[in-house]
């Protein structure tokens, strides 16, 4: 049984130890050495190069390395009748929603200002927001949006939360479907997005969803680069009508040198980190997964491809 292992940001080692010591029967490849295309059962894969998984004839399934599948699905020679398993929490959850707390903090306590006033020496006090008078807007409910939600519940804030399907969770105002987006935009003054990136979803964080927050709202992305139009974002920006913006992810990773988002005094950048594959964590779920499909039962993860997540 061969696995190949492919990732541009991974280490491949961590992972052909820790695969060894739960499946020493597995034999694990790094790409490019790929050996006979037809031994391998099992791809292993962030950001597979475009028709690499098509040149693998007898794939049994298709492990993503990462919660989102959208760097699988994009592939246009994707071959159509191998599963395709994600990442279902393990250890993504905690650091997601570390991130989103730190990001909704910051812009709750004004510590854009701060930061921005200390630089000049400026002693100036702003008016406190009460937390109970601060509302949250979260976009995907799922594993992760979930978790987040969970978190942030004892801090008091108001929340409100969008998926695509009804949901219901204690504590939260929750909304679903294009229909009623308007309507959980309105009263969000801090919006953070843990959709999958979609045919639906994509583009989604562009001038009409600004428009229909409340003036100054911030923004945090943490999901895909391709659900924010970044010039929408840029002009927002500009013009006041949103007020700052922590943003982990880009239409261009590395984000280019030259992009104005590195200087811009309202808007922090990360580099695709807020949450990493952390193999120790993760690994287990992947054994589990390929001993499921050894044993011909479902694996943990499988991916629905007509809803692209
Ligand atoms: P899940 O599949 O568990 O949850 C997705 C959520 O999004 C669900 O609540 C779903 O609604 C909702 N959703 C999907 N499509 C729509 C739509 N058209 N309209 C409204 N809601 C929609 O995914 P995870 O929580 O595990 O992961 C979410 C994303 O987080 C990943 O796809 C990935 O892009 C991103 N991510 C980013 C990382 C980073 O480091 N920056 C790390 C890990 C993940 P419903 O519940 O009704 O199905
Ligand atoms: C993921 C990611 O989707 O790391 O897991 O971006």
């Amino acid at each position: 049984m061969v696995l190949l292992f492919y990732s541009d940001t991974d280490a491949p080692e961590p992972w052909r130890d820790a695969l060894a010591l739960g499946l020493p029967e597995l034999e694990f490849r790094i790409w490019p050495d790929v050996g006979e295309p037809g031994r391998v059962s099992y791809a292993l894969v962030w950001r597979p190069a475009p028709g690499l998984l098509a040149t693998l004839p007898n794939l049994k399934a298709i492990l993503s390395l990462a919660a989102g599948v959208d760097h699988l699905l994009l592939d246009p020679q994707l071959p159509d009748h191998v599963p395709i398993v994600r990442v279902v929490d393990a250890g993504m959850a905690a650091q997601m929603s570390e991130y989103a707390l730190y990001g909704v903090l910051h812009f709750h306590r004004s510590m854009q200002q701060y930061v921005a006033q200390q630089r000049h020496a400026q002693w100036q006090q702003l008016p406190a927001v009460p937390a109970a008078q601060r509302t949250v807007g979260v976009m995907g409910l799922g594993v992760l949006g979930s978790d987040f939600v969970h978190k942030l519940l004892p801090l008091g804030l108001r929340l409100r939360g969008w998926s695509r399907t009804p949901k219901t969770l204690s504590g939260v105002s929750t909304f679903h479907g294009r229909a009623a987006l308007g309507e959980f935009l309105a009263r969000t003054e801090i919006l953070v997005n843990f959709l999958p990136l979609t045919p639906d979803t994509a583009g989604i964080l562009s001038a009409s969803t600004f428009a229909a927050l409340p003036r100054g709202a911030c923004i945090i992305n943490i999901a895909r680069g391709a659900h924010l139009d970044e010039r929408d974002l840029l002009s927002a920006l500009d013009e006041g009508q949103v007020g700052g913006a922590m943003l982990d992810v880009f239409q261009h990773e590395p984000l280019p040198a030259e992009h104005r988002f590195w200087h811009h005094p309202r808007v922090i950048v990360t580099p695709h980190i807020a949450a990493q594959a952390i193999a120790e964590l993760m690994v287990s779920q992947v054994i589990d997964n390929i001993r499921r499909i050894e044993h011909g039962d479902q694996p943990l993860g499988l991916v629905d491809r007509r809803r692209g997540y």
